[in-house]
């Protein structure tokens, strides 16, 4: 029977390999896996995501715990990530607690333009919007920027910027998509997470440096999150730093996160997953084979010690 366990750590996976294993796991799981179409991208491409529960997501008592990667195309390795994040739950179900107690919700492409140009132009990161082209030249939104807390705050305004905010909050098919699963769920959301690279971060909200009410909780919940990593590490790896977005990076307005905390789930992060190589910086992007498996089971010990804390909230 199941094959589904098949999608490997030892490479990397394309676009249409991912989509076809979401099926796949629907089809070995069906009493606990399921897929949705939240839409199109701009190319047309599904935009497809998995809803994980033992109940079917009818039991209106149970926290939802979201998490996504690629919404920067460039950022390889936080695909495997999610990945390994699903084998968990679905395959090994190593941690029966998790899907108990949880009902998960995982996007794993949510910029598959992007993703699948990246197999030719490697260091793209916008959506491939072509509606706001200067004579033919600069496509692009960055989806990270497009979202509706604060947008156009902090971004740019040049679609030739790999900042560039779009239109307006939300002008992109990419980001409504999110923006609807965030709100459909809203009332049970308990954790949000956008999975980023590089920097070994874990960020909260918001963008411009103003701090919820309860940013102590966040960042407390970061620091454990982050130390449950930093614990499978090897000890000169350890350097997770866990902060608000503006004071330990930059100001950035629109941010997927940003808008998730603002409407729905109390804690939602930005990770930043390692750069598995030091030598140029843009090198941070390239994922070494060797590391595909490693990023996958350290980021996976942060996601466990966040849903649980969330949930447990
Ligand atoms: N970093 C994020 C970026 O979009 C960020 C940082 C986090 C911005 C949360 C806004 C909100 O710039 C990367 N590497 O993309
Ligand atoms: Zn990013």
């Amino acid at each position: 029977r199941s094959n589904s366990s098949r999608i490997g750590f030892e490479r990397m996976h394309t676009y249409e390999e991912v989509d076809a294993y979401l099926d796949e796991l629907a089809r070995d799981y069906p009493n606990f896996v399921s897929v949705v179409l939240g839409g199109r991208s701009v190319e047309g491409r599904p935009i497809r995501y998995l809803k994980i529960s033992t109940t079917n997501f009818q039991d209106t008592s149970k926290p939802i715990v979201m998490m996504q990667s690629l919404l920067h195309c460039r950022e390889w390795v936080t695909l495997p990530a999610t990945l390994y994040a699903i084998r968990k739950l679905v395959v090994d179900v190593s941690e029966s607690d998790l899907v108990q107690n949880i009902d998960w919700i995982i996007l794993p492409v949510a910029n598959p333009d992007g993703y699948v140009f990246t197999q030719t132009d490697r260091y793209w990161r916008k959506n491939r919007a072509t509606r706001y082209m200067i004579a033919n030249r600069c496509p692009g939104v960055d989806l990270n920027r497009n979202f509706g807390h604060g947008w156009g705050t902090a971004s740019s305004s040049n679609p030739c910027q790999d900042t560039f905010h779009g239109a307006g909050a939300f002008s992109e098919p990419e980001t409504e998509v999110i923006r609807d699963i965030i709100l459909e769920h809203s009332s049970r959301m308990a954790l949000y997470l956008d999975i980023h690279s590089f920097g070994s971060m874990i960020l909260y909200g918001y963008g411009d440096g103003v701090l919820p009410p309860h940013a102590l909780q966040l960042n407390l919940v970061g620091v454990q999150m982050a130390q449950a990593i930093d614990r499978v590490k090897w000890p000169s790896n350890r350097n997770y730093i866990v902060g608000n977005i503006f004071h330990v990076l930059y100001a950035a307005s629109g941010g997927a996160s940003d808008y998730a905390m603002s409407v729905a789930a109390p804690y939602s992060y930005t990770y930043e997953l390692p750069a598995y190589r030091n030598s140029a910086w843009f090198d941070g992007f390239l994922v070494e084979p060797a590391f595909i498996e490693q990023a996958g089971y350290e980021t996976w010990e942060g996601i466990k010690v966040g849903a649980r804390a969330a949930a447990a909230a």
